[in-house]
């Protein structure tokens, strides 16, 4: 009988992984379920997530560094623009790089275009379909078999990232397919996003969840202030800017009702991401083309496009 291999017990292993993916495909739903907690703000709308954001989980000896994008989509706007190229840009700087489809919309002309490009990436590709409790099982492996088609890939997982379902799977192996090193983040460090952003996104998202049409892209929230008090509590302040004075009393809503239900809805998710009692204050500012303002970006954590 062979000898199983003797394990490599005291080395460890990191390694920086990116998913990209079109709009809406689940990255960030993803990442939360692999990190085991919210570092990224999920909405049934595209266009969610804007800059890059890390999440980190430990398997077995191994840090995994997730880079949620940005989706990928032919940009129209600056603002489009910006979260693009930062998109490619992460997946560039990741040792490997996980596609996202969103397995009921399958091999659309958005995800052909994404996989054309990818095609001459450097990092080891694998491939993921997601959205698995939406898709008969034929369909799936049909879809696969496309995807490989047009570019060759290592692996392919299906999974459902809201159900959890192959999650586990997918992580154990990324696990092993890091490089040999030594970890980027102490154990416990989930996520590297300051809390004053990740504040302002949980606002950002409430602001997705609750408001329709296009207002979400003509919006953006910033935390402008944040104070610890004396008896624990934390005092916030956010700003969120919109484009037009319409769209200010849309936020607002009649009688101030839209920002007070979005304002309870966010303090009641910060406080539990901070644990801590939170008192938020929300202004809603009207700036227009913030859209093509640098400073807006640098909040934002994306660079300014030139023109
Ligand atoms: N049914 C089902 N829905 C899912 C699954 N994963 C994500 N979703 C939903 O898909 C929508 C988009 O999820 P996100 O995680 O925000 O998608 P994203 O790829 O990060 O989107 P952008 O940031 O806009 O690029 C949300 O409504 C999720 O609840 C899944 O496995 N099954
Ligand atoms: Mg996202």
């Amino acid at each position: 009988m062979a000898e199983p291999e003797a394990p490599a017990t005291d080395e460890t292993r990191c390694g920086f992984i990116a998913l990209i993916g079109a709009p809406n495909a689940g990255k960030s739903t993803l990442i939360n379920a692999l990190v085991g907690t919210k570092v990224s703000i999920v909405s049934h709308k595209v266009q969610t997530t804007r800059a890059l954001v890390r999440g980190i989980a430990i398997e077995g000896r191994s840090q995994l560094v997730f880079i949620d994008t940005p989706g990928i989509f032919a940009p129209r706007r600056r603002l489009d623009r910006a979260m693009v190229t930062t998109a490619w840009a992460g997946a560039h700087d990741a040792d490997l790089v996980g596609v996202l489809i969103d397995a009921r919309r399958g091999l659309d002309e958005e995800v052909a275009a994404l996989l054309e490009r990818l095609a001459d990436a450097r990092p080891a590709r694998f491939i993921i379909l997601n959205k698995i409790d939406l898709v008969a099982k034929p369909a799936l492996l049909a879809l696969a078999q496309a995807a490989n088609d047009r570019v060759p890939f290592e692996t392919t997982f299906m999974i459902s990232a809201l159900r959890n379902d192959g999650v586990a799977d997918l992580r154990r192996w990324l696990a092993t397919r890091v490089p040999a090193g030594p970890w980027h983040y102490p154990e416990d460090q989930v996520s590297d996003a300051p809390l004053r952003q990740l504040a302002a996104e949980i606002t950002r998202e409430k602001l997705y969840l609750r408001l329709h049409q296009e207002l979400p892209y003509h919006s953006t929230v910033e935390t402008v202030a944040w104070k610890e008090l004396k008896d624990g509590s934390v005092r916030i302040e956010q700003t969120i800017y919109v484009e037009r004075e319409s769209q200010r009393k849309i936020v607002l809503g009649k009688g101030g009702q839209t920002i007070k239900a979005i304002g309870s809805d966010a303090r009641r998710e910060i406080a539990a991401a901070i644990e801590a009692k939170v008192h938020l204050i929300l202004f809603v500012k009207v700036r227009e083309n913030w859209g093509d303002d640098p400073e807006r970006y640098r909040e934002i954590g994306l660079e300014f496009p030139g023109d």
